[in-house]
Order: structure tokens, then sequence, then C-alpha cells
């Protein structure tokens, strides 16, 4: 990152660049072992931001503020669905001056039969306006874990949300400017500024596969829990392609090109939002050519209760979400005891496809003490999260099982 001095956090100090599971624990920062220098760093880039970069944002914690990278701690995540002041803001560029839904044009070209420019009032009289719960999460969440470390925000657990989003569906708007037979690639377009100020310059143009964007759940949202975008989640209109990288999910979005390629935009090469075709050793230097596009999103979960570091009872209970990319989570369970055994949680089935599902479970600890909880899912194919990260160049994909400590203290 260092090359585009996008997203490079060379202005932070280590303790912040990584920092093991115990650092980034309520339980480590009370005790003030390892994650005292952090908490600081967390309580003073907080109150930084209550000063404007995150206006609308409640108790996320900002990871940049050029550009705005903010993450929601886990506990803030509890909701089924996201509130708009608790979703994650991963900006590449700057938000553009003017956020407002008047005047607000999206251009459909490309390969075409009949290229369009529609205002967000004619893509609601034109087309069936929907609403679904739509998980959206970085292709970089969870990277602070990696060991090499992997530059880029150090994201640990809170680039992800689902919230409520209203929009058109893509494929009607596609289908209604007549697809070539020739598409194989969407290119997305959006009105942030490059952070050089290089107005040829863009921050961020992503794309998918043709199929992808013609899926049911693929939207063009103008709303975000029955309320306007908030600015920096992409007002006054965006593209919500849930279950793969957030990056493919376009803000302020301007331009929907077809092609007959894969699309060649702003971190559409590699290393961008892309892995290794074959596992490497950590640390390993992969060549350029060697990497692939990520597509869907691996199985994951979520504890948003108890809080990392609470004191709780010898019963409580334990609750989250877990998500699959364009899988649905078939099994989620929960441990007490580092892994030597697990009980099954109660989990809901998605609201809509696309939508992350709740579970919660009651643990029962046996004497007062220390545990740490952790949860892992397993998706409709069988495939379950990993222990450990499958370490890559960039940091991305880190679907590791989520941990939180807790002290019991037994009735
Ligand atoms: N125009 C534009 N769209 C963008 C981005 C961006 O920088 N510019 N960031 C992307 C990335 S990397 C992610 S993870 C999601 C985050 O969406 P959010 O900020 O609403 O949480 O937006 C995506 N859409
Ligand atoms: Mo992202």
């Amino acid at each position: 990152m260092a090359k585009d001095g996008i997203d490079t956090p060379e202005d932070l100090p280590q303790s912040m660049k990584r920092r093991s599971f115990l650092g980034v624990t309520g339980l480590g920062l009370a005790s003030g072992i390892l994650g005292l220098g952090a908490s600081l760093q967390m309580t003073s880039t907080r109150a930084l931001a209550q000063g404007g970069a995150l206006e609308g944002k409640d108790g996320l914690d900002l990871l940049n503020d050029r550009p705005v990278n903010a993450q929601t701690p886990a506990h803030l995540l509890d909701d089924a669905i996201t509130p708009i002041d608790r979703h994650f803001v991963r900006n590449n560029g700057v938000v553009p001056d003017d956020t407002s839904a008047e005047g607000w044009m999206l251009t459909v070209d490309g390969l075409v039969d009949q290229p369009m420019e529609l205002s967000i009032d004619d893509l609601r009289d034109q087309f069936e306006v929907v609403t679904m719960a739509l998980a959206l999460e970085c292709g970089g969440n969870g990277r602070a874990m990696f060991d090499p470390p992997a530059s880029g925000n150090q994201w640990t657990y809170g680039a992800i949300a689902c919230s409520e989003w209203t929009g058109v569906r893509l494929r009607d708007v596609l289908e209604a400017a007549g697809v070539h037979e020739s598409v194989v690639y969407t290119g997305h377009y959006g009105a942030d500024g490059h952070l050089s100020g290089d107005p040829e310059r863009s921050p961020l143009s992503r794309g998918v596969p043709i199929d992808k964007a013609m899926t049911d759940n693929v939207l063009i949202a103008f709303e975000m829990n029955g309320e306007p975008l908030h600015p920096l989640n992409g007002a006054p209109l965006r593209l919500v392609v849930p279950g793969w990288p957030g990056s493919c999910s376009q803000k302020w979005l301007t331009r929907i090109e077809l092609r007959d390629q894969k699309h060649d935009g702003t971190k559409m090469a590699a290393p961008s939002y892309s892995v290794p075709s074959y596992p490497v050793a950590p640390g390993t230097d992969v060549p350029l050519e060697d990497f692939e596009t990520i597509h869907a999103m691996p199985v994951k979960s979520l504890i948003t209760h108890p809080q990392d570091g609470a004191d709780v009872g010898s019963e409580f209970e334990v609750r989250g979400h877990a998500w699959a990319g364009d899988r649905t989570v078939q099994k989620m369970e929960v441990s007490s005891d580092h892994g030597e055994s697990w009980q099954e949680a109660d989990l809901d089935d998605p609201v809509n496809d696309g939508a992350w599902q709740n579970w919660r479970t009651t643990v029962t600890v046996p004497q007062s003490g220390y545990y740490e909880i952790w949860a892992r899912a397993t998706d409709s194919e069988g495939v379950m999260q990993p222990f450990a990260i499958k370490w890559n160049p960039k940091g991305y994909l880190n679907n590791s099982f989520h941990k939180v400590a807790v002290q019991a203290e037994a009735a």
C-alpha cells in the first residue's frame, strides 16, 4: 500500500499495527498487561473522531482519518439489524462534497442495447423497490491479527455490518438496458476523490462477474434502515453486493459499465482484493501473477455478547451473528474450554438471502475463574471456520474463530 499512499498505517504506532488476541481484549486492557498503550491510543482516536470525521457515527474506533476508516467494537454489533450509526466505514479516498440526492445521476452503459441516465426518482419510479437485510464485510476484516503483519487498515473484528437496504435490483436495471451476449463483467464508478487531489484518478473502481451482478439480492440502494444513506456509507446511491468483499459495493455510485472482459479499474489488479492461488507460508513474497481476485467471502461468525473482558455469572447467554458469503450457515458452535468441548447454539435462518444469521446459547461454567468463549460456524457445504489464520500477503479473509475473554463469578 505504500506504493499508492492510500491506506498505509505508517503513522500508527506499532502497538496499533498489530496486536495479539489478548492485546485487543478488554480484559487485557483492564488488567493493564498488554493493552494499555493501545487503550490510550483508542481513547484519543475516539475523541478525535467525535470532533467531526465520524459525525453521525456512535462508538466506532477510528483507524485512519485520511481516508476515514472506522470499525465497530464487536459488542456494539449486537443488534439483528445494524443501526446506521454503528455501520463501519471504509473509504479509499475523499467523500464527495455534495452527497444530496437532488440531481444525482446514474449512468448505465458499455455493452448494452440502450445506455441509460437515471435519477434516483427514475430508479424508484421505473423499477420495483425492495428492502433487504444485507451483510457487508470488508475483505480486510481481521487483518490486525496477521503475523507477519500485512499493511493496510488494521481491522480487528468490526468491518462487518448487516443493515436493511432499500433500493432496486441491479439485475432489473441491467435487463432494462439490455445486456449484450458478450458481457462478462461489470465496472463500478463512484464520485469520491483520490487522496492526491488529482481529479483524473479514482480511489476505487471495482466490478463483479456478470452472473454475480444478476443475482437477486444485489441492490442499487438509496436507503439504509429506512433513511437516506449516511454520507460516509455512500449517500445518496450505492451498490450493495452481499457475500463478496465490501469493495465490490461501490459507494457514491455514478456509473455501471458492462464489459466483455474483466474490469480494469483502480484496485482490480493484484494484489488488491486478491489472494495467492496456492497456500503460502507466512511472510512469503508472492509474484503478482500468482494472485487471484477474491470472489465470495468465507464462513465467519462474531460474538456480540458478552463483551470481551466482561464479568459474568456461572450461567450466561452467549450470542452473535454468522454469515457465509454466497452460502448460508448451517451450524453454530461455542466452546468455553479452549475447544475441548463444543455446544451447539440455537441458529436462526437468514431473514432473506444475504443477511447474517443470529445465534444464541446459554453457557454454564463449572467454577469461578477466567474463561475464553470461542465461536465457530459451519456453512451449508460443510466448511467450518478455521482455528488459525490462513496467511496471505495483503491480510484478507481472516475467518478464524472469534474469541472473547470473560471473568466468571460463580454464585
Ligand atoms: N466509491 C467507493 N466505494 C467504496 C469504497 C470506496 O473507497 N469508494 N470502499 C469500499 C470498501 S473497500 C468497502 S469494505 C465498503 C465499505 O462500505 P461502508 O463504508 O459503507 O461500510 O465500501 C466499498 N465501496
Ligand atoms: Mo473493504
